[in-house]
């Protein structure tokens, strides 16, 4: 034929070029009701598992609001019920929520508190865990993977082997980032009530409360590892050591042979254990920096052998932990710490942190002695935003030298995006700046965290100007 090597020319382009428009994304929406084949969102898939069984390394899965089990796909059609099911993320692949989705003009307005995206293992019988998936949310192998903006809940890993009972949230084998999720509301008979994970990992933005694990590790269980990071999380009333018989550590966070492991600008509070830990257990290397450790029962911590630094923080209302153990501690440096009976040369302070009271949290009340009271030296280069994506290093103390605070959260006034706490005209000057900026990912002026800087961010700078609250 005279045109075959021309059409097959063209044909090359067009399978090309439609490679080239659509590789990368994967569209999900439970409301979509077009073809179906993931290629936008009116054709989004309506089972995320559909997704993540034909993504690829480099493949951004987009999830729109809703409510996914892990049990139904296009080919069963129904939900099976099988407590084995969970949403397996491959290699390479990035897991994204909080999309509009398919019923709004703009799909792709993304914000996770206004389209809560949730992974729920509660299938079978609504409500009744019993039946419910092992592991909502697990990894097999790779790396480069990453998951944004989900609420992982109703795991329970409550069975008959290693496998099925670890991880009830998330069952992790794999390098990967976590960010913007919620993992709450889950179990493990043995380890990793909301998470096990056995490989290097990031975990940022993200909050792991609620979760119950019957041996160690209520919120989080790292066998062994190097290097990762948790950053800016709220790990929050999670429970160990609840089955009889066993003898396990770490209410809130076990760490095995975890070295190099940090932890920063984070809030670790009101977790629960039978025995020592209640906060963190650690063997290996661990340092903790600008975080606000309180309300843990028994002794917060618990070193089964090993280095921990502690700086920068704050850890008051806890059990008392036995000052002897903080003689073996090399480093806690310009930290809050109650009942302190050592070294001020190493410029600790143990008087009442202050924290503000008034349903914020453990955010500092004016006057605190912990504001500016904080070691900048520590800082890492990226330590650049506090607990609530706030500028991180402000002159809270109002004496011309911007210095970091003690605990997860920097003083200034709400509404403040620069070192001076009060919001003024250079504070605009920041907005302005970001109004204009085509990437918002980490803007400080994106109050409503939809990832962009626009009038309704303008309308909350201006309810503050001048205003300290
Ligand atoms: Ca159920
Ligand atoms: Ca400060
Ligand atoms: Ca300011
Ligand atoms: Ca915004």
């Amino acid at each position: 034929m005279r045109f075959s090597a021309l059409f097959r020319y063209v044909l090359l382009m067009i399978v090309a070029f439609s490679f080239s428009v659509h590789a990368g994304i994967i569209y999900v929406d439970g409301e979509a009701d077009g073809s179906g084949d993931g290629s936008s969102w009116a054709n989004a898939y309506m089972h995320l598992n559909d997704a993540l069984a034909v993504a690829v390394s480099g493949d951004e899965v987009r999830t729109a609001g809703g409510v996914y089990y892990p049990d139904i796909n296009s080919a069963s059609g129904t939900h099976t019920g099988d407590r084995l099911s969970s949403f397996v993320v491959g290699n390479g692949v990035t897991l994204v929520g909080g999309y509009a989705g398919s019923q709004y003009a703009d799909g792709d307005y993304r914000n996770f508190e206004l389209h809560p995206t949730v992974l729920s293992g509660d299938i079978g019988a609504s409500g009744d865990l019993s039946d419910n998936s092992y592991s909502v949310v697990k990894t097999v192998s790779g790396q480069n993977i990453r998951i944004e903006g989900f609420t992982i809940t109703g795991g329970n890993a409550n069975g008959e082997n290693l496998s099925t009972r670890r991880g009830g949230g998330m069952y992790l084998n794999s390098r990967i980032t976590i960010s913007n999720c919620t993992i709450t509301n889950n179990y493990a008979f043995l380890d990793g009530g909301g998470i096990y994970l056995s490989s290097y990992f990031e975990l940022f933005d993200s909050a792991i409360t609620d979760n119950i694990a019957g041996r160690s590790g209520g919120g989080l269980y790292l066998p062994n590892d190097h290097g990762s990071r948790i950053t800016r999380c709220r790990i929050s009333r999670n429970q160990s050591e609840t089955n009889e018989g066993y003898f396990g550590y770490g209410g809130g966070i076990y760490l095995g042979n975890a070295y190099y492991m940090t932890i920063t600008d984070s809030l670790i509070a009101d977790n629960r254990s039978k025995n020592p830990g209640s906060a963190i257990r650690f063997t290996g290397s661990l340092m903790v920096i600008n975080c606000t450790i309180v309300n843990n029962h028994p002794e917060w911590l618990n070193i089964g052998n090993g280095n921990f630094w502690l700086h920068s923080s704050i850890v008051w209302g806890n059990t008392p932990i036995d000052d002897s153990l903080w003689g073996d501690i090399p480093g806690a440096w310009n930290c809050c710490l109650q009942n302190n009976t050592f070294d001020e040369q190493r410029c600790n302070i143990s008087e009442d942190p202050q924290f503000d009271s008034d349903g914020k949290g453990y955010r500092l009340l004016a006057g605190s002695p912990c504001i500016d009271a904080g070691l900048s030296l520590f800082l890492f280069e990226d330590q650049t935003r506090d607990l609530d994506k706030r500028l991180r290093v402000v002159d809270g103390d109002y004496n011309g030298q911007p210095t970091v605070d003690m605990g997860a959260y920097e003083y200034a006034c709400a509404g403040n995006l620069d070192v001076t706490p009060t919001v003024t005209m250079t504070d605009f000057a920041v907005f302005a700046a970001e109004l204009q900026s085509t990437d918002c990912t980490g803007c400080l002026a994106d109050f409503n965290h939809d990832y962009r800087v626009d009038m309704t961010d303008f309308a909350v700078l201006a309810s503050y100007w001048l205003v300290c609250n």
